[in-house]
């Protein structure tokens, strides 16, 4: 390391006074004029992290489904993953780093407690449409060049098709743009080859973002077997009114589609494209969702019908369901006892459901929100191409393994996951719906007074003045501290009939969150409203209580 040069490059990139940037649940993201110093730094650790593992790492400059002005960066290791936990400390020991001798310092100490060789590391870098990409792309590829790294700019990609590239340039594979595109309408070709049923037109919300120019161009590579409608693709603003998050809690038409009749086969996709929500409109107008719960379930049952054709003396592959605790009660249920699988649960978070997927020959984790993909584990794919050509599950199995991103959730991935699945079993939206009802939930959703409730609240995010003081354990579904905030939940929860409901400090934001779920509606409502005023009692709540 060429310290002249390090510390004249980190002088570059002065930190904003008073900014103190958090690795959080997913990476950094924040206003993006704030962030130049932040992605500077991330450049820096992903070179460092290059060198430890002696492979690539990658790092893309996007905010996900944050309005347009916020930018921030995802971390990925040589193996397509989220950067390691164990790591985080280090991203958040570099980002708040004062000044460029603190920021020395937390180099110097990151070498020798890491044991860091010298080296040059590569970096693939990616971004996606937001104005502000390019200044921080150049302040990430700096951050490489600062510790004598190679950035490499694969350019204006999904988060997830990075991390596939990643993964794949790791692998000694073919890693092109091209490539994924190649693999995943190969994949899904074989998938639905043979098919009665005739491909369904699907009506995409692709978020303004960088989803639809992708979409496009895998769907031109799949041809007639998937019909695609695209709808925002850059006419209105970066997740405005639309995308995956919009839809999902808001339960509402995204932007431009409002008009769909009913029936009519819709999906959204998140700015960055790795969540993915499928929905449809209702006889008077409301629009029914199908989250990841629902596409986990759809999974499941892809899978289990083409195990079901593997030759009878093969050692039956471990499946499993990773969910998090907003999984509707409704989609656990009928996991456990219709399709009689194990499911597990873990706290919210991409990292957190993928280690637990790990576990599994066949792991699906889905978040409701629509993060989610399958995992195969390596020696299973192993076995399925020993089996080879003389098998059809056995082809169709590594068919999904092609097409299902194994690095990280993709919703293109998805999309190509739910149309096989459905077009298979010859199903539309309205016969995978009516697999189980979901409970009425309510979750982080803006209210407005409503005189006819019993209770009247405006949010269901409750300011705190310090998040961290709500503590919580396993897997997010009861409180530790504040001091007796569990049990008045407990209370509150055992006078609704199939009452559930627990909160948690946002990763991503400065509030708690609350969720509750029970028989109808208004008892959901009433819960939540309960619960988030205990959280704001106990909690030491800001503003108006709810
Ligand atoms: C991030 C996470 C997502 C999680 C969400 C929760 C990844 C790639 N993304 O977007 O999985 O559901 O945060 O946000 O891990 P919250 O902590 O603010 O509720
Ligand atoms: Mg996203």
């Amino acid at each position: 390391m060429d310290l002249a040069q390090l510390r004249e490059a980190c002088s570059k990139y002065t930190k904003p006074a008073g900014f103190k940037p958090s690795y959080g649940t997913a990476g950094f993201r924040a206003e993006a004029s704030l962030l130049h110093s932040t992605v500077f730094r991330c450049g820096l650790l992903m070179a460092a992290r290059a060198l430890k593992t002696g492979a690539a790492t990658g790092l893309v400059v996007t905010a996900s489904h944050n309005p347009v002005a916020d930018n921030g960066v995802k971390l990925v290791e040589p193996t397509g993953y989220m950067l390691d936990q164990s790591w985080e400390v280090w991203a958040d020991k570099l980002a708040v780093a004062e000044d460029t001798d603190a920021l020395c310092n937390v180099i110097r100490e990151l070498y020798q407690q890491e044991d860091i060789p010298y080296g040059s590391g590569t970096v693939m870098l990616a971004y996606d449409t937001r104005p502000s990409a390019e200044e921080l792309v150049k302040a990430a590829g700096s951050g490489v060049q600062a510790l004598g790294g190679l950035p490499i700019v694969c350019g204006l990609l999904t988060t997830p098709q990075l991390h596939w590239m990643v993964r794949h340039c790791n692998n000694s594979l073919k890693h092109t743009e091209s490539t994924y595109y190649e693999e995943f309408a190969s994949g899904f070709c074989t998938l639905v080859k043979g098919c009665k049923a005739e491909p369904q037109a699907l009506t995409v919300d692709c978020a303004n973002g960088v989803g639809a120019e992708a979409l496009k161009t895998l769907s031109e590579r799949i041809g007639a077997q998937l019909s695609v409608t695209l709808r925002n693709t850059g006419e209105g603003g970066l997740n405005e009114a639309c995308g995956a998050d919009y839809v999902q809690k808001e339960r509402q038409f995204p932007a431009g589609m409002d008009d769909r009749q009913h029936g009519a086969r819709c999906a959204s996709l998140d700015g960055d494209a790795d969540r993915l929500v499928y929905f449809h409109g209702m006889p008077a107008g409301n629009l029914q969702l199908l989250d990841g719960d629902r596409i986990a379930v759809l999974a499941a049952l892809l899978i289990r019908d083409t195990l079901q054709k593997l030759p009878s003396d093969l050692p039956s592959p471990s499946v499993g369901i990773v969910q998090t605790a907003y999984a509707n009660g409704a989609s656990t249920q009928y996991i456990r006892e219709q399709l009689r699988l194990e499911t597990v649960v873990t706290p919210t978070g991409v990292k957190h459901l993928h280690a637990a997927a790990e576990h599994f020959d066949i792991g699906i984790y889905f978040e409701a929100n629509g993060h989610g993909t399958v995992l195969f584990k390596p020696e299973l794919i192993q076995r399925l191409h020993e089996l080879g050509d003389c098998h059809e599950a056995a082809k169709d199995l590594l068919a999904l393994v092609d097409m299902i991103n194994q690095a990280v959730g993709d919703a293109l991935s998805g999309i190509l996951l739910v149309e096989a699945a459905l077009r298979r079993r010859g199903w539309g939206l309205t016969e995978w719906a009516d697999l189980y009802t979901d409970l009425p939930s309510r979750q982080l959703k803006t209210l407005t007074r409503d005189s006819g409730r019993k209770t009247d609240f405006t949010a269901l995010q409750i300011k705190v003045k310090d998040r961290s003081v709500v503590v919580t354990a396993d897997a997010e579904t009861r409180a530790v501290t504040p001091e007796g905030l569990q049990s008045r939940i407990n209370d509150s929860v055992s006078a609704v009939p199939s009452g559930r409901a627990f909160v948690r400090p946002s990763g991503t934001e400065d509030v708690v969150r609350v969720y509750a779920e029970a028989a109808t509606q208004q008892a959901a409502d009433d819960l939540a409203a309960e619960v988030a005023r205990h959280v704001y009692d106990l909690a030491a709540g800001i503003g108006a209580p709810p």
